[in-house]
């Protein structure tokens, strides 16, 4: 691998706009990769860093698999492009195919689209064309949750609940209401797996919510399974499936948003697997192409899709919502290579083997200094720290850094840490990045 040293850095910084970062220091002190493979990125100063983070969540396979990027390369010279609309092309066919056998039992249809953003938008109104199809048009409010995150358009950002990513942009959708966050530290600090403290939290559907609009006005409640972007937020025991008992009793269609949790996060294919609690519509993106290539889908429970299609006049156009590049033939490409390794390797079950490890890993860091909360599933994991008076946010931000400089990457969210390595992670990897964790924990207490 020829990675550039630092002295070697002559890029100019300056034009590019960052999103989610703050620029200015990121280009005081820059961070580039340049290369990856398996477990490791290669740095801009040519030092080996352990992915902690599968990127974003989204490449659970590892890096650089062979198959994947051997099809993406092979489309790449087929057919490079072929308009979604009133066209089509072999690959994206597959691809839902693909998506739709890897789905839960009971989902038949898969929607394409570009990313989680986007998934978490065509979802939302899915649910609202579903309703208008059954001669329910009323049904148009969106319930959210606090702290819940569903990317970054006006949908996604109106029922997200992450006040700083939502109080700069004005009126955002209307009509849309939060459930409150499940995120309980006096009762559920240090649980292991699931907290089993706050599945009555879900009842606040039927007695604050409901009533508040009259459930004949609510469309669809889309939740998390585990909150990924707001720290790692664990549904406790036994909350999902009440918010599934409450949406059946009143027609409310639910939707889970698993960009994160889908595909092996949590030992399973859908994290609704996971906690058998079945949703109406999935939404998913990051791992569905293990992060190669931009893709994201909704998938729906069978009569969905029959239902906003036979709706409409024969040959018009049931739903009238794409975009240029949903099924993009390097994304369907990259899909089903993606599916085939997940499936081929077992790689879920292996997610499973090591979560017992992974967790006793993560929870040896309880004694740790400023250290008030850890949380895990599957191979998820999450380290809370104390905040430091007056600066909320800076000593998970420094632990990132030092992190960083020791050849590991986590993720940070105010004063949470979050760890979400490839599945492919090795026993003796995950000491490395735990030991490396509390000793950077340590240093910076
Ligand atoms: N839904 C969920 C649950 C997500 O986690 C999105 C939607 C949006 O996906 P796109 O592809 O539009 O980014 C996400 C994205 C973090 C972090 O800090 C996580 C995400 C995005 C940015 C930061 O953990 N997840």
């Amino acid at each position: 691998m020829n990675a550039p040293t630092r002295s070697e850095l002559t890029l100019d910084l300056a034009p590019l706009w960052k999103p989610f970062t703050a620029n200015r220091a990121f280009k005081a002190a820059p961070r580039l990769l340049v290369a990856a493979e398996g477990m490791y990125y290669t740095s801009h100063d040519g030092r080996r860093i352990l992915d902690g983070t599968a990127g974003l969540w989204c490449v659970n396979a590892g890096h650089a698999r062979p198959e994947i990027v051997a099809a993406i390369k092979r489309q790449a010279e087929t057919l490079d492009y072929a308009p979604p609309f009133q066209m089509g092309h072999p690959v994206e066919f597959e691809a839902a195919a693909r998506l739709v056998a890897h789905a839960p039992t009971g989902f038949s249809h898969a929607f394409f689209c570009n990313s989680g953003s986007e998934a978490a938008d065509s979802a939302l109104k899915i649910a609202l064309a579903y309703h208008r199809a059954r001669g329910e048009g009323t049904r148009q409010r969106l319930i959210g949750r606090e702290r819940g995150y569903h990317g970054v358009n006006f949908g996604g950002m109106s029922v997200g609940g992450i006040p700083g990513n939502r109080k700069a942009f004005g009126q955002l959708v209307a009509g849309v209401d939060h459930l409150s966050s499940t995120h309980d530290l006096e009762h559920n600090a240090f649980s292991r797996g699931e907290p089993q403290w706050g599945a009555h939290l879900a009842d606040e559907l039927e007695r604050r919510i409901i009533p508040l609009h009259d459930a004949a006005n609510i469309a669809a409640v889309i939740v998390e399974p585990f909150s990924g972007s707001a720290g790692v937020l664990l549904p406790p025991r036994g909350y999902l499936a009440r918010l599934r008992e409450i949406c059946d009793r009143h027609g409310i269609l639910l939707i889970f948003d698993e960009v994160i949790s889908g595909f092996g996060r949590l030992g399973h294919n859908f994290a609704a697997e996971r906690f058998g609690v079945m949703p109406d519509l999935i939404t998913c993106a990051k791992g569905l192409t293990n992060g190669s290539v931009p893709m994201g889908a909704v998938i729906v429970r069978e009569g969905i899709y029959e239902t906003v299609v036979n709706a409409a006049p024969a040959g018009a156009v049931e739903f009238l919502h794409g975009y240029t590049y949903s099924g993009h033939p390097l994304a369907a490409a990259a899909a089903v290579a993606s599916i085939g390794v997940f499936e081929s390797e077992g790689l879920y079950a292996r997610a499973q083997e090591l979560e017992p490890y992974f967790a006793d890993a993560v929870h040896a860091l309880r004694d740790k200094p400023n250290v008030i909360d850890i949380r895990n599933l599957g191979l998820v994991a999450a380290v809370e720290l104390a905040p430091r008076p007056g600066a909320p946010s800076a000593r998970a931000h420094d632990a990132f850094l030092k992190c960083y400089e020791r050849n590991l990457m986590v993720r940070f969210t105010g004063d949470t840490i979050a760890v979400s390595p490839p599945l492919i992670i090795g026993r003796s990897e995950i000491d490395t990045l735990f030991g490396t964790l509390g000793e950077v924990i340590a240093d910076i207490a």
